[in-house]
């Protein structure tokens, strides 16, 4: 039986504090069946394989108390999905901060260099429901919690910098609109379809966070290469009480990666769980993502140089402000329970701790209250933050009673304050005493109460052009090619129309080149573009790091592969790190080469990288249509990895195969051919480190 009691209520007294004690207090929680006999919730031993009646043939008894108990549990398994971000991914964490940040904020977490401190994450698409794909084409979820000795902080962020609106009021309707068509419920999980562009055309300060989405920050190709933004400006206060603005940023430390949008769609197709199966292998195998956590820093006096600071649908650009890293998080541990732990996370932007406090940005205050309103609603009681996925790691004493699914048993008779019955417990933590930190800020003098937007909203444009600006010219045809897509999905004429001419208040050339492919006429230009960049945007120009660990390959095999040169690529690739695997027409044993993946199981867009060992008898069996491959898969296979830009290699008679696939190009190009796999190791190791040879992507002729 598990034992619930020691970390119920004062956590910090029964577990102490660390990654090490919220694992012990999770399986506190947790139940195990094995050498149990199956009872009933009230603990009555049944055996309930067949129901209760009177008769084997005859009516089923009203009083069959074991059919009740279990059907009734199974008709209530399931709570309202999130209304947005329904669909995620968890793991289980820890933060270490480089250097005691003292002068910067009194949050204990940052002033311990050395000390772990326990933090769950929850990656999440937007829009679709909780059984939609992995890699629509969304901005993504990045919310962290820490389960600080100070309480908890939930960081509850995007990876996309910028908002699509201003203002809280406005959430419901942006999301409104792009969610399916609330008649038919299509299409499900994406923005590609009317009424989501007629937003964005009618409401253009939603323009700089739409180009974000459309180029390759919307379609990620692993969570493990995702930057994280905060998108609001935050405070953090010192012990001293002094006060300075942040924006916080994660970084990967794998990278950044995206996939093209052609290769999206078919993995949605493929393995709708392709991000989650990435996080939870590389976390299972060792290989555990880590992010560094940094802040832009903006001192007080300095703000008015930054009348956008408090605006989210901007951001402050890397090249005036960079990123001060603070320390690193690392995920090493998936969850035991998705439900338990994923699904009942209930995060939160008003969860915070001393030493970090809440700007003004009308987005974020909106928030502050619609996330614990809507845990009410999926969990159904104000009692969710006593969930063992919730419990702050530090124990919790206050008068509040009571409420649904209350598991806490209060002693004594005193629930209020003060109270001298109760020696006036729990006593009250000033701010010297470890108490939150209230920063006095100034109210703006003779403010008066008015609905009306800050006038840096008007702006919508130039940070739109920044952005579009610091694309490489791969990354700007991606984003055409995206626009393309989702703006072509409009069947209304007018949509398209409005929706070209925001575009072309960021961009002439930007505007054209969309129109051309959803027939509205080619604009004139209205607006010269600044011609302003900025660093950090580029996904493409973000270094990788330089091994291999995590790639994975496919070696493309047939009876008849030539075994020593297929396992000298592969131990090669392995022992660097690669996740590797042959594929072969069967599963199994094939002549020494064990074969994880067939050409039905799998398909190139689910790789990095694809190798063709050497074996004549094998090539003419994978290049000849029969009917093991009535569609030529293996070539296919070849051919959508040259189109995706990834590096192919083939050696001795697999060379043969990449001509067959219209394989172009030499070594510059990341296609790799030799007599023998060993002679194209190193090459191909570090073409695998590059990723992408963008040169091979079509680009529009100019215009
Ligand atoms: Fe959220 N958002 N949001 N959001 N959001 C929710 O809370 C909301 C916004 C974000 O993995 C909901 O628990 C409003 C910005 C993430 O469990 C809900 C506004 C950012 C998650 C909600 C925003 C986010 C949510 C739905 C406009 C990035 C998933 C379920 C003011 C900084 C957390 C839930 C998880 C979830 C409301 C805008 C990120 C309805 C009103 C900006 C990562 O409360």
């Amino acid at each position: 039986m598990a034992n619930h009691s020691a970390c119920q209520n004062d956590a910090s007294k029964a577990c102490g504090s660390g990654q090490k004690a919220m694992e012990e207090r999770l399986e506190a929680f947790s139940l195990d069946n094995k050498n149990t006999q199956e009872t009933t919730t009230t603990g009555v031993k049944v055996d309930n394989r067949n129901t209760l009646k009177a008769g084997c043939q005859g009516p089923s008894l009203m009083q069959d108390f074991a059919f009740q108990d279990k059907i009734m549990h199974f008709d209530h398994e399931r709570i309202p999905e999130r209304v947005v971000h329904a669909r995620g991914v968890g793991a289980h964490g820890y933060f270490e901060a480089y250097k005691d940040w003292s002068d910067l904020t009194a949050a204990d977490f940052l002033r311990n260099p050395g000390k772990k401190t326990p933090v769950f994450v929850r990656f999440s698409t937007v829009l679709g429901s909780r059984g939609s794909p992995d890699t629509v084409r969304d901005v993504r979820g990045f919310a962290t919690r820490f389960y600080t000795d100070e309480g908890l902080f939930d960081l509850v962020g995007n990876v996309i910098a910028p908002f699509f609106v201003h203002d809280a009021i406005k959430f419901p309707d942006i999301i409104h609109s792009g969610k399916p068509h609330p008649s038919t419920e299509v299409p499900q999980a994406g923005t590609a379809h009317d009424t989501a562009y007629d937003f964005f055309g009618s409401f253009p300060e939603t323009i700089h966070t739409v180009l974000w989405a459309l180029s390759g920050r919307g379609i990620a190709k692993s969570l493990r290469q995702v930057d994280g933004f905060g998108v609001h400006t935050f405070r953090l206060i010192n012990e001293q009480g002094k006060s300075i603005f942040v924006k916080f940023h994660w970084k990967p430390l794998q990278g950044l990666s995206n996939l093209l949008w052609d290769e999206a769609q078919k993995i949605g197709g493929k393995n709708i769980d392709f991000h989650r199966q990435d996080l939870y292998t590389a976390i299972a195998k060792g290989d555990y993502p880590e992010y560094e956590l940094g802040v832009q820093i903006i001192k007080e006096e300095d703000a008015n140089k930054y009348p956008y600071l408090l605006d989210p649908t901007k951001l402050v650009p890397e090249s005036l402000v960079p990123v001060t890293p603070l320390g690193k998080m690392t995920l090493n541990r998936n969850v035991e329970n998705f439900f338990a732990e994923t699904e009942q996370v209930a995060f939160c932007v008003s969860r915070i701790v001393r030493g970090i406090g809440f700007t003004n940005d009308s987005l974020l205050q909106g928030r502050l209250f619609s996330y614990p309103d809507t845990q009410i609603n999926r969990m159904n009681s104000v009692n969710n933050m006593q969930l063992p996925i919730n419990r702050p790691i530090n124990g919790v004493h206050n008068n509040q009673r009571d409420g649904y699914m209350q598991t806490n048993i209060h002693k004594g008779d005193v629930s209020y304050f003060p109270n001298h019955l109760g020696g006036n417990a729990p006593a009250i933590a000033e701010e010297n005493q470890g108490g939150y930190i209230e920063y006095p800020e100034k109210i703006e003098p003779g403010a008066t109460k008015i609905r009306e937007q800050v006038s840096t909203v008007d702006d919508h444009y130039s940070q739109a052009q920044l952005y579009w600006n610091s694309l490489t010219v791969y990354e700007k045809q991606q984003t055409v090619d995206g626009l393309r897509f989702e703006v072509g999905k409009s069947v209304d004429l007018g949509v398209r129309k409005r929706m070209i001419d925001v575009l072309n208040h960021v961009d002439n050339g930007l505007a054209r080149r969309v129109a051309a492919g959803v027939n509205v006429p080619l604009p004139d230009k209205v607006t010269d573009n600044s011609g302003h960049t900025t660093v950090g945007l580029s996904i493409e120009e973000r270094p990788h790091p330089p091994h291999i660990k995590t790639k994975t390959v496919a070696i493309l095999t047939a009876p008849g592969t030539n075994v020593k040169d297929a396992k000298a690529i592969y131990d090669f690739l392995k022992k660097e790190g690669a996740y590797v695997e042959y594929v072969g027409p069967a599963l199994g044993d094939q002549e020494g080469l064990e074969i994880t993946q067939t050409y039905t199981t799998t398909s190139s867009v689910l790789f990095d990288a694809v190798y063709v060992p050497d074996g004549s008898e094998a090539i003419k069996k994978l290049t000849t249509k029969q009917s093991t491959f009535p569609y030529g898969e293996p070539l296919v296979f070849v051919m959508d990895a040259f189109r995706h830009c990834k590096p192919i290699g083939a050696s001795g008679a697999g060379v043969e195969l990449l001509k067959l696939a219209k394989v172009e190009g030499g070594e510059k190009d990341g296609v790799f051919i030799g007599e023998q796999s060993s002679g194209l190791l190193e090459g191909f190791k570090h073409a695998l480190i590059k990723q992408r040879y963008w040169t091979r992507m079509a680009l529009d002729p100019p215009m």
